[in-house]
């Protein structure tokens, strides 16, 4: 039995109880873990109101108020809370509960993950482990004892520092931990199993050493010194960046297989899907490792932007998820190429953001509305989240955000706080106007932007004119950079423009032609923007924009610009500016990463949301053609390119990791020709490392290549006892695109390593189908629909949050062809017909439905 009633920010209120500190014992045993769980509350003010403590899926054994027993009419219990009336001011209250952690397949609270328990608990989990006020602004010390069988579990961990262990009786034993910082449940972590440990130090900035563990599988030791290397670099950039230092005298993480999410950044013991530490160079992608540092990062930044500072309520996720998001964004810039870092974050948001915005379940940076909280963890909070912080850097420049930052942790180190606090601090730290910016906050989809420019001759002056346009009409405070580049000497000047009304204008004066301009410098705000340039001002953009963002920008509008043409008119031939275009960025002397960006053609996500009521597979065909297009007129360079970028020796650096990718587009574009499929092969044959291999494969799969299903074979052969790579060739699997699909997804779903309870495994083959192969995914005869929709009601059991995580292609429907709508809105309604339908689909679809 769920409950649908929604919550609402406006209804706020805090808890008339404090708990200040907690005891929890948990004696682990598979079907029947007991939680003994004590807790000293007290009433804020004198008050009868009873206290109501959250719990789900609970056993409940037994209820003490001051060390006496109650009896069971000394409290209401249902299947979301109990309710006990006290009338000390302070007591100790402790309750037992009952948990079956091998049954939970939802991986929420206490679960098993192959030989090991963990747990998750945020958003809401601890609920699951014992009845509490399972809220962030709930603060409280934690002292926890594990008690289980020392062979078997001889880890047993949780958050803060180890201050008892030892042997019991029948080959039981106990290890107790203690948090010295208060914290809201949902930072709460158990750990136990058997474990291989990488073990390191870190000297922090006021020279205390901090003991680093991260716990693998056994045998995966080998794969955690990119993880560990990784989280010393995240812990020396936010003392050097921010004066952030580590405060505990042990950081723990441990990889898992089974996890719904990346990781979690629980008090000095983080628990990370295991895809998100372990790598090595031949199991692992270039884009593997940099994720990995990416989610290492993340979680370590937690520790003050989430952790120290934490959230007053749900709605106010982006609070700590925003600002994390952006300080491991600068961090990934810091280490790599910052403008390749950028485009990447762009993509993403242009590619799966917009598209959020657009749909059923937009919702503004910080929510108003909340059925299922898990259904919050979105792209917008994330993503967007992290451009609205780093529009405020923009506005108030690197010197006083730092200020900023200062005073908010000044002002609430310790405290449970809101959005509009993080504003105000970095307002009155900067003495930043902020009033209007907090509009960011409280509106839901994207900003578009319409821009006019016109030119005076006789007086020299260049003017623009932006009107800005989203969902409710009041204007954003819109941080708009710009480059005004003269047509004559091809010399940049950059400004900074603010715009904070519906409409503005600005004139610049002392050009003799009209200036071509660069919008958006380094994306500075996450708006759409409409602006009619020529190919020719594009070009001068690609080659003189002193910004590389935009330069790389314009080549993507010349590319998507022709894409859309071949759409309507199938027939046309590529123009040779299109093709001279791409010749001079083979050429130039850009990176090869850079280049490898800029030879990327737009996606089909990317250009679908740019098109209304799109026919997804005449888009796909015009993108095909455009690749063939180039790929045949460019064939000898693009082959001389891939040439000189294979390298002898794998290394990992910078240049090595841009030439694998400059290579690599390279080869996707000459294995559209049917003649230069034998590279494939030949590139698989002698990979030294899984991004070559991997390459090969994709392309492959994409092309139909012959030799396709005899490098799959052999790829299985090798790492079917990797799971984690195993989950790539699953991905490839799923974007092979010819009709023989869908017998082949009814064959891997059975295939012995696959299994609907492991969310890796789930979202490698059905989300790999349903993301990277949409021309069989929206094929017109809605299979592709269907074969989503009978997983999910399979999901929708075993796993809700994965299940609603992976229904997102099927309701962000209304930019496709009122055919395409119409089917999959009947197989929606059904699917809501479901008996136990769980409260995260629920919302979706009554989203998706309402329309
Ligand atoms: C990232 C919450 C956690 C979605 C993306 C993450 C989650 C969901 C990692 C889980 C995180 N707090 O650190 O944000
Ligand atoms: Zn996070």
């Amino acid at each position: 039995m769920s409950d649908f009633t929604p919550r609402y920010l406006a209804d706020y209120s805090e808890s008339n109880f404090s708990i200040s500190t907690v005891e929890l014992t948990f004696e682990l045993n598979e079907h029947k873990t007991r939680v003994i769980n004590r807790m000293q509350i007290s009433k804020k003010q004198p008050s009868d109101a009873p206290l109501i403590l959250d719990g789900e899926h609970l056993k409940l054994l037994s209820v003490s108020l001051n060390k006496a027993l109650l009896s069971d009419d000394d409290y209401q219990v249902n299947d979301m809370s109990l309710t006990i009336n006290v009338a000390d001011a302070e007591f100790l209250l402790e309750i037992v509960t009952e948990l079956n952690p091998i049954e939970n397949t939802a991986l929420e609270g206490l679960f098993k993950s192959g030989d090991a328990y963990c747990t998750q608990c945020e958003a809401e989990g601890f609920r699951r482990i014992s009845y509490y006020l399972d809220r962030p602004d709930v603060m409280a010390t934690f002292t926890t004892k594990v008690i289980a069988d020392k062979a078997k579990f001889p880890y047993l961990l949780s958050n803060g520092n180890k201050v008892a262990a030892g042997d019991l009786a029948n080959g039981q034993h106990f290890v107790q931990w203690h948090d010295p910082f208060p914290k809201p449940s949902y930072l709460f972590a158990l750990v136990a199993g058997d474990f291989d440990v990488l073990t390191d130090s870190f000297r922090t900035c006021s020279a205390r050493n901090v003991a680093l563990e991260i716990f693998v599988d056994k045998g995966n030791l080998d794969k955690a010194h990119h993880a560990m290397a990784s989280l010393k670099h995240s812990m020396a950039w936010d003392e050097e960046t921010f004066g952030l230092e580590y405060d505990l005298d042990i950081y723990m993480i441990v990889a898992v297989d089974f996890f719904n999410m990346g990781a979690m950044e629980n008090k000095g013991l983080n628990v990370f899907n295991s895809k998100f530490v372990l790598a090595d160079e031949k199991s692992a992608t270039d884009t593997d490792y940099f994720n990995v540092e990416a989610v290492i990062a993340h979680e370590y930044f937690h520790n003050w932007t989430g952790n120290r500072v934490t959230c007053r309520d749900w709605f106010q996720l982006s609070l700590k998820e925003g600002l994390t998001v952006f300080r491991d964004q600068q961090f990934s810039a810091d280490m790599h190429s910052a403008v390749v870092t950028r485009i990447q974050n762009v993509r993403v948001l242009r590619s799966m953001q917009f598209a959020e915005d657009a749909g059923p379940m937009a919702h503004p940076i910080r929510p108003e509305k909340v059925l299922e909280m898990n259904n919050f963890y979105t792209l917008t909070v994330y993503e967007k989240g992290a451009e609205v912080i780093r529009m405020i850097h923009t506005l108030l420049g690197a010197e006083k955000f730092r200020k900023g930052i200062d005073l908010y942790f000044e002002r609430f180190d310790g405290m449970a706080v809101t959005c509009d606090d993080f504003i105000n601090a970095m307002a009155d730290a900067s003495a930043v106007d902020l009033t209007k910016f907090k509009g960011w906050y409280e509106q839901a989809g994207t900003p578009q932007l319409n821009v006019e420019e016109s030119f005076d001759a006789d007086s020299n002056t260049y003017q623009i004119s932006i009107t800005q346009s989203n969902g409710e009409n009041t204007a954003l405070h819109i941080p708009i950079g710009i480059e005004l580049i003269s047509v004559e000497s091809k010399k940049s000047a950059a400004h900074l423009l603010q715009l904070t009304e519906q409409k503005q204008t600005w004139s610049f004066q002392g050009f003799a032609r009209k200036p071509v301009l660069a919008l958006l410098t380094g994306f500075t705000a996450p708006v759409k923007s409409q602006l009619s340039q020529s190919d020719q001002d594009l070009e001068t953009i690609m080659n003189h924009a002193d910004d590389e963002f935009c330069q790389w920008d314009a080549g993507q509008t010349l590319l998507s610009t022709y894409i859309k043409r071949v759409m309507a008119a199938p027939e046309l031939t590529l123009p040779s500016n299109l093709i001279d275009a791409v010749r001079n960025i083979l050429h130039s002397d850009a990176s090869a990463a850079f280049k490898a960006e800029q030879l990327t053609l737009p996606s089909f996500s990317e250009l679908a949301d740019s098109i209304e009521e799109v026919d997804p597979i005449a888009l796909l065909d015009a993108i095909d053609k455009v690749k063939l297009g180039l790929a045949t007129e460019l064939e000898a360079l693009f082959l001389q390119h891939y040439q000189q970028n294979i390298q002898q020796e794998f290394a990992n650096d910078g240049k090595a990791i841009g030439q694998r990718a400059l290579k690599n587009i390279c080869l996707s574009y000459l294995t559209t020709l049917a003649p230069q499929q034998s590279l494939l092969a030949e590139q698989y044959q002698n990979a030294t490392n899984m991004t070559d291999s991997l390459a090969a494969l994709n392309s492959a799969a994409k092309g139909n290549a012959e030799s396709f299903t005899i490098m799959m074979a052999d790829f299985e052969q090798k790492w079917n006892s990797t799971a984690l790579v195993m989950d790539k060739w699953f991905s490839i699997q799923a974007s092979v695109c010819d009709e023989t699909i869908y017998a082949n997804l009814a064959k891997l779903i059975k295939h012995p390593l696959f299994t609907l309870n492991n969310p890796n495994r789930a979202r490698s083959l059905i989300g790999a189908f349903t993301m990277n192969n949409p021309r069989y995914f929206h094929c017109s005869s809605g299979r592709g629909y269907q074969f989503l929709i009978e997983q999910i009601k399979l999901l929708n059991i075993i796993n809700p949050q994965v299940a609603s995580r992976m229904i997102t292609p099927l309701i962000q429907f209304s930019s496709l062809d009122q055919k395409r709508q119409k089917m999959i809105k009947t197989l929606l309604v059904d699917l809501s017909k479901q008996e136990n339908l769980s409260k995260d689909l629920k919302e979706k679809l009554d989203a998706a439905l309402a329309g």
